[in-house]
Formats: C-alpha cells, structure tokens, sequence
C-alpha cells in the first residue's frame, strides 16, 4: 500500500486532476494551452498554479497541512511536497507550491524540456496501472 501510494505520487503532481481516468487525452488537451502538441513547462506550471487555487479554500494565498488534508481524495497524494516550504513557516505560497514539478520531470523521459502526447499517455498509463 505504502508502495504503491509512493510511486503514484511520483506522477500524481502531473495527473491531478479528478477527471482523469483512462488515457489522460482530454487532460492533456487541457494541459496544452497554446495548442503546439506538447506540454511545457510553463502550461504545467500554470495547471499547478490552478490546481493551488484549489487547494487554497480560504483563499488566503496560502496552503496549510489542513487545505491539503482536506483536498486528499480529489487529488493524488503530494509526497515530498512540505520540502517545497523554503522559509518553513508550515505554508506554502504559490512560489513555494510550484518550485518542484517532480510529476513534469519524470513524464519527460528525453529530457526535452516539454511532454509530449506520448511521453504523457505514458505516464497516465503508469498511473493507471497503478490504480489497479
Ligand atoms: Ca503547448
Ligand atoms: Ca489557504
Ligand atoms: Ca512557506
């Protein structure tokens, strides 16, 4: 269980998103703003951004334990993601929230900067596969 939750939080900061299930594509089409066929880092950026705003119930521009406790369920456990809080006041701002796209990373397999449509039904289908 422990297992398997930690490898889906590899990828979960990329797939989080309720709606995703199956093949991920009409994530990705929402992921590529600009409509080039890949993802880059900027467009993932600004899904994380969206996803924060989310989180952030309070609206105070920050997120505590407690909003990310209570947004579990709706999105993918965020491992990891407290050693994003770089002056440690136990919030995390969206600077913060965005300083480590770890589920970017891993879904770029050549490194390339951006994820392609492959390179993202890729990692879905990990995630998939691990859901089961
Ligand atoms: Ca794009
Ligand atoms: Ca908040
Ligand atoms: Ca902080």
């Amino acid at each position: 269980m422990t297992h398997r939750l930690s490898l889906a939080a590899l990828l979960g900061t990329l797939l989080a998103a309720p709606a995703i299930a199956g093949t991920g594509s009409d994530v990705f089409q929402r992921l590529d703003r600009d409509r080039d066929g890949v993802v880059s880092r900027a467009e993932f950026r600004a899904f994380r951004l969206a996803m924060f705003d989310r989180i952030d119930t309070d609206a105070d521009g920050l997120v505590t334990a407690g909003e990310i406790e209570a947004a579990r369920g709706s999105l993918p456990a965020d491992r990891g993601i407290w050693s994003q809080d770089a002056d440690g006041d136990d919030r995390l701002s969206p600077t913060e929230y965005v300083s480590r796209m770890r589920g970017f990373d891993r879904a770029d397999r050549n490194r390339d900067g951006a994820v392609s449509a492959a390179e993202f039904s890729a990692a879905a289908r990990y995630l998939a596969a691990l859901k089961h």
